[in-house]
């Protein structure tokens, strides 16, 4: 060097290194689009391949398609393989709530940003039969550089149809109130079960994506997680995951079954061959079994509920008024659906994700709970509880 340039002393020999290094770069972020993109520190937005629209009712965080040739980095986690922040999947959080849910919601989206996606940003989406209030949108927007997006529910998804005969749908409100049943007089909470069986992924704030992760007021995560859950879904060709299973109050569905035998029988090409019919049934789907899994908890495929099978399960449901002449709920709608629609190994328990929604939790044990530095007592967890329904569904693989 010395023999070039007598005077070039190391730090001027470093600053015309940087000189040159950042001219090149200049030179080929303006020149190159596939330079730019991969040196750039785009916005977040951008980071997140996300672009937004403004309706009259709602932002509408719109997700490009992903890149499915990414690179993904193989993990390993428990014995089990997954896959690590290469990519992300085409999915969101969904909360359904009130506004005068606002101290419930604050704490779970906390819970879920600490635990897990304070690493991923992946989207929010809240959905409410009325307008969200600017308090609302500022607390909980305060939480997270996450995007949220706030939508109100069309009315026909939410309200009773005109078409319910409403004297019968009462004697049916008072059945169950007379019998102590949870909610049995409730209509907001009927609203409430069939628009989560049929609606909420047609909601135009859910049309950009493929996988959600429902989330409710006051449930917690317990367990921080070093792989992304939608990701394992879509890698492992996954359509419905649950925490925890248990068994349904009898008295919200005395004729739920009836008809699920009925669309059988009518539409028997729609049923998997490697369905999982002996998790909700004991003898080979004559009776409901009342297993379900806990619909609070989901991570799934909304592409299964758009399908053509769940489409006409859920117009034939509908048409027997059973949301309002009975209480049917969403878990043991979406839970045969699944068992019957789905191969049984695209149902995934996650069994290290810690998760409570009062008044069960499910805590992982073992390996799996000091590698998710799980805040939770193993011991209190619902998996093999009177009222499990797990056995059931691990009966399915032995
Ligand atoms: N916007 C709106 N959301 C509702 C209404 N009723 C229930 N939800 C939401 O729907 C979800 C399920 O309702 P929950 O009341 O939690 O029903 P649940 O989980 O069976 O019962 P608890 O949690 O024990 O009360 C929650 O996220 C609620 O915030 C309603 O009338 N309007
Ligand atoms: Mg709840």
């Amino acid at each position: 060097m010395a023999i070039l340039n007598p005077i070039l002393t190391p730090r001027r020999y470093l600053t015309v290194v940087l000189v040159t290094v950042i001219s090149l770069h200049y030179f080929l972020s303006t020149s190159s689009t596939e330079y730019g993109h991969l040196t750039s520190f785009g916005t977040l937005k951008e980071q997140m391949h996300l672009t937004s629209v403004t309706t009259n009712t709602s932002t509408i965080a719109l997700a490009e398609p992903y890149n499915h040739s990414t690179a993904l980095q193989p993990v390993h986690n428990n014995n089990d393989t997954h896959f690590s922040h290469g990519r992300r999947a085409n999915a969101t959080f969904v909360f359904l709530c009130r506004n005068s849910d606002l101290n419930g919601v604050v704490s779970s989206i906390v819970s879920m940003e600490d635990r897990f996606n304070r690493a991923y940003s992946y989207p929010w989406v809240f959905l409410n039969d009325e307008e969200f209030t600017e308090e609302f949108k500022q607390r909980v927007r305060v939480l997270t550089d996450a995007p949220m997006s706030f939508g109100v529910i069309p009315r026909e998804h939410w309200v009773q149809p005109d078409w319910i005969d409403e004297n019968r749908a009462r004697q049916g409100r008072m059945k169950l109130m007379n019998q102590r049943v949870i909610y049995g007089g409730s209509i907001p909470y009927r609203n409430m079960c069939r628009f989560n069986s049929g609606f909420f992924f047609q909601h135009e704030l859910l049309q950009p994506y493929r996988y959600y992760w429902r989330v409710e007021p006051n449930v917690k995560f317990f367990c921080g997680l070093d792989y992304d859950p939608f990701l394992y879904m879509e890698e492992h060709d996954k359509v419905y995951s649950f925490t925890i299973s248990l068994l349904e109050h009898q008295p919200t569905v005395p004729t739920l079954w009836d008809s699920v035998k009925e669309f059988i029988s009518e539409y028997p090409y729609f049923i998997e061959p490697e369905n999982a019919m002996n998790f909700i049934s004991d003898d080979g789907g004559e009776k409901y079994n009342l297993c379900h899994w806990w619909s609070n908890f989901e991570i799934a495929d909304m592409d299964f509920w758009r399908g053509e099978a769940y489409t006409k399960f859920f117009e034939f449901l509908e048409a027997k008024g059973g949301f309002y002449y009975e209480r049917w709920g969403d878990a043991p709608v979406h839970s045969i659906a699944a068992a019957l629609f789905a191969r049984k190994d695209q149902i995934h328990f996650f069994r290290d994700i810690g998760y409570r929604h009062e008044d069960f939790q499910h805590c992982p044990s073992g390996i799996q709970w000091s590698a998710g530095r799980c805040a939770c007592d193993p011991k209190d967890t619902f998996d093999y509880s009177q009222a499990s329904c797990l056995p059931r569904f691990e009966g399915l693989f032995q």
